[in-house]
Order: structure tokens, then sequence, then C-alpha cells
């Protein structure tokens, strides 16, 4: 096998020595960065997911902060979701769009002070479109890329390790509300967030510095509760139907094809970017949704690199996603992209190399 050098063009992340030592086998690029992607036993940490708590390092969900007295205008402008009520402390999963309205991001976005937001980015340059917006519309804003880095802590017994860490008060965290704090001394947010349906927290480090103190006083926290490594899981994601941008969208997708329309209010300002090419789009409905397929078969299908074609009644009708084998439901799942007129009990084909797998459409999430 080869090897990869972390440099400035693939940063390390403050938790890479730490998750080498745990034993990481598999990294991804995501922002110019690694990710690791497992720690040799799949089926393990999926269950320690559903049934206990994991430990991951996503410093890759980079965070892209405007700060300055035009903050919330950029931020609103940015997203087509209703901003106007929403609180310091309070985070919201958001849709970004070009004007054409195709999704190009989809962020969760902390709202920290009146005059201060982070965007914590899926993997596509936000920094650069925030920058751009803010300058064309000669906004006061300083858009910048913050020591930030977020490790995720997910599964039904995170909320004991947190608070065991914080104290009990982060029991009573809403879904994306966050405080800041300190964890002996290192500065932090603790949300309750992260991309699992498994309930979780995240850990906002402050200072790259402090990645492997970090790491290992969640660990030391945890092992009571037999805490172990893990990362953003494909086999949950599916279950749960969390999107994955950049993944199952493509140049061309708008955020009501993912099952993303109920984080547009289309009659948010006209200087929202896209704002009018989704009104249309809604009014005329978009040319694609998103559905569930279920594949005959109840032995796992290793997955495909790519998108796969899908057809019924061999005419093209979409493409497969994603697909994985599900632990619990015993089946092959996956996500469709498919036209309008196919509907939840619809039969399909997928084309996957020589071979053609039967499949149902359902609807999401699977679990
Ligand atoms: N946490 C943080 N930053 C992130 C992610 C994260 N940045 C990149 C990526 N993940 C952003 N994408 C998502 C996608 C889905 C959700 C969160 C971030 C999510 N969705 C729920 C759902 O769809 O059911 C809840 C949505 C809602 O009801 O508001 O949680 O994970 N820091």
């Amino acid at each position: 096998m080869f090897q990869i050098t972390p440099t400035s063009r693939l940063r390390p992340s403050p938790y890479y020595a730490a998750t080498v030592a745990a034993g990481a086998k598999s990294f991804i690029t995501y922002n110019h960065m690694l990710m690791p992607t497992g720690y040799g036993d799949p089926e393990g940490e999926y269950w320690r997911i559903i049934n206990g708590v994991s430990q991951w390092d996503v410093a890759v969900e980079r965070q892209v902060q405007l700060k300055g007295p035009d903050a919330g205008r950029l931020a609103q402008m940015l997203s087509p979701r209703d901003l106007s009520k929403q609180k310091t402390g309070q985070g919201k999963y958001v849709a970004l769009c070009n004007h054409a309205g195709t999704l190009i991001n989809d962020p969760v976005l902390l709202k920290l002070d009146d005059d201060l937001y982070w965007l914590s980015i899926a993997d596509s340059n936000i920094l650069f479109w925030s920058r751009a917006i803010a300058a064309e519309r000669g906004l006061d804003v300083e858009v910048s890329e913050p020591d930030v880095s977020p490790m995720a802590i997910q599964g039904p017994k995170a909320e004991d390790v947190v608070a065991s860490i914080c104290g009990d008060w982060v029991r009573e965290l809403r879904l994306f509300w966050f405080r800041r704090t300190e964890i002996e001394g290192i500065p932090v947010v603790v949300a309750r967030s992260g991309w699992s349906k498994q309930g979780g927290f995240e850990l906002y480090l402050m200072d790259g510095r402090k990645g492997t103190t970090l790491w290992h006083l969640v660990r030391e926290a945890g092992r009571p509760y037999d805490i172990g490594p893990g990362n953003p899981n494909a086999c949950e994601r599916i279950e749960s139907g969390l999107l994955s941008w950049g993944g199952d969208t493509d140049d061309a997708t708008n955020p009501f094809e993912v099952r993303m329309g109920r984080f547009v209010n289309l009659d948010v300002p006209d200087d929202v970017i896209g704002i009018d090419a989704l009104r249309r789009i809604s009014a005329e409905g978009s040319r694609r949704h998103q559905l569930g397929a279920v594949m005959a078969g109840d032995t796992p299908i290793e997955a495909p690199f790519w998108w796969l074609p899908i057809l019924r009644d061999g005419r093209r009708v979409g493409d497969l996603t994603n697909f994985v084998w599900s632990y619990r439901l015993k089946r092959n799942i996956g996500f469709a992209l498919v036209s309008r007129d196919c509907a939840v009990g619809d039969g399909v084909d997928i084309a996957h190399g020589d071979l053609t797998i039967s499949a149902e459409l359902t609807e999401l999430p699977f679990i």
C-alpha cells in the first residue's frame, strides 16, 4: 500500500495522532483534510453507536465564521431558511443554495452572538463563497476559518459521558442548541448534535493544540460506558435517512429533491441567494425526489464506488446514490434519487456492474 502524508494540502486534524494511536485503518478526504473512516471492526463499530457510545474525529466539519455588524444579514442571505427567530445558543440545520437554487452545502448554523455565527460545513468551499457574497453585497462582516475542530460523541450513552465531563446541565440541551464552556481549561462549545439518529453531542474544540488531550479526556470519561473510536457511520446514517451532501447530491440537486424542503421558507427576503429559483421550482414541482430502495436478497452485496442507474420497465428513472448492508434490517438498502413519477411500492432494477438487482422503492427513513 502507499502512504499519505498530511501536509497543508491535506491538513491533519488536531485528533490525528490520537486516532492513529487508536488504530484508525482508513481515511477519506473532506474539506482538504483527512477523516478516519474505520478502526478495523465495521460491525462492532456500528453496534457501539446503536447500543453504547462512540467517539468520532469530525474536525473536517470546518467552521466558516461570520463576524461583524452584518454577520446575521449575511447568514440570512446565504440560507433560504428563516433565521429571524434564531437565538444566541441555538443551532439550525440549513440549506445553502446558489443562484439557480442548487444545494451547494447543508451546514449546521450556530449563532454564538448577534454579530458572530459559525457555519459548520459539509464538503465544499463555503469560505470562498461567503467571502465573495459579502464583498459583492458590500457587507460589514469578516469571514474566516477559526481554529475550531468538532469531535462527536454519539450513541444512547453519550449523554452520560458528556454529563460526567461537563455536568448535568448538558442533559437539558435541546437538539442543535449549544453552550460555550471549558473542559479542564480547554475552551469548547458543547452542542447536542451529530450525524446520527442515536442521540449525542459534539464538542467544538477551540484550541487545535489540545486535540490529543481532549481525545484522551473523553476516552477516560467514557471508559465506564465502554466508549470506543468510531466515525460517521454509513450504515446508521442510511438506515436513519441522513443526507450526505456531495454523496447523495449532484450539480443540479435542489433542496426539495432531497427532503430539505422543510428548511426552505419561500417568504424570506428577496435578497436571499437562490430564492427566486426556489420559488419557481416549488411552484413547478421539482424533477426528482428521494426515496429509499430495499434490494432483493438477504446477503450483503459489495457496495459500489459511485451512483448506480435505476431502471423501471427498462427505462432509466434515476440513480441509487448510496447503498449498504443494514445490520438491523438484514437487507441491502440505499437512497434512490428518482424522477417524480416514481412512487413508494414501485419495483425497479438497479444496474450494478454485471448484476441487475431488483428493488422496491420505500419511504425514508428506513428506521
Ligand atoms: N455536525 C456538525 N457539522 C456538520 C455535520 C454535523 N457539518 C457537515 C454535515 N454534518 C452537515 N449535514 C447534516 C446533515 C443532517 C443533520 C445534520 C447535519 C441532521 N439532520 C436531522 C435529520 O435530517 O433528520 C435533523 C434535522 C432537523 O430536524 O433540523 O442532524 O453532523 N457540527
